[in-house]
């Protein structure tokens, strides 16, 4: 068996996933998948975080439309745990361009536009790190076993 390494990632839902009222949708799938909630909160965010969150792109020409329509109401953000969640959440979500994403993942099923693609995750060990400290406190992440662990987390060999 290869044993799959436990880690953490973000989730943001962003303000279109608010606006349209997909929030506990897309929530159940990420809970039904199996993943463990760690961390949950709405937040107004400002252009601050918003900035740090994407400084990434801040050469891009779609960094400002990006910052502005991050801001532009309310959004969840997420952390989830499980085996290998960091790649497991980037597949549910589906490609960057919900046109290109494949049937069945968020992004092909909620979003049609770039610029509104309803869901962000982190796209690496060090992005997810980085992401989790900037948007949640180390007391707002919560270590706690759950029963159906032994479904879901196979044990060590
Ligand atoms: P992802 O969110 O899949 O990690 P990314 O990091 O390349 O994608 O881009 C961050 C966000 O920026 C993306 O979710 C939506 C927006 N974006 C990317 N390319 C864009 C474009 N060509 N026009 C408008 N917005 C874009
Ligand atoms: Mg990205």
């Amino acid at each position: 068996m290869i044993a799959p390494v436990t880690e953490q990632t973000l989730v943001l839902i962003k303000p279109d996933g608010v606006q349209r009222l997909l929030v506990g949708r897309i929530l159940v799938r990420y809970e039904e998948r199996g993943l463990k909630l760690v961390g949950l909160k709405l937040v107004q965010v400002d252009r601050e975080l918003a900035e740090r969150h994407y400084a990434v792109h801040r050469d891009k020409p779609f960094f400002a439309g990006l910052v502005e329509f991050i801001i532009s109401g309310p959004l969840v953000a997420l952390a989830l745990e499980g085996p290998n969640a960091i790649s497991v959440v980037r597949a549910m979500n589906g490609a960057t361009r919900p046109w290109e994403a494949a049937p069945g993942t968020i992004r092909a099923d909620f979003a049609l536009e770039v610029a509104e693609n309803i869901v962000h995750a982190s796209d690496g060990p060090g992005t997810a790190a980085a992401e989790l400290a900037l948007w949640f406190r180390p007391a707002e992440l919560v270590a706690y076993p759950r029963d159906i662990d032994r479904w879901i987390v196979a044990a060590a060999e």
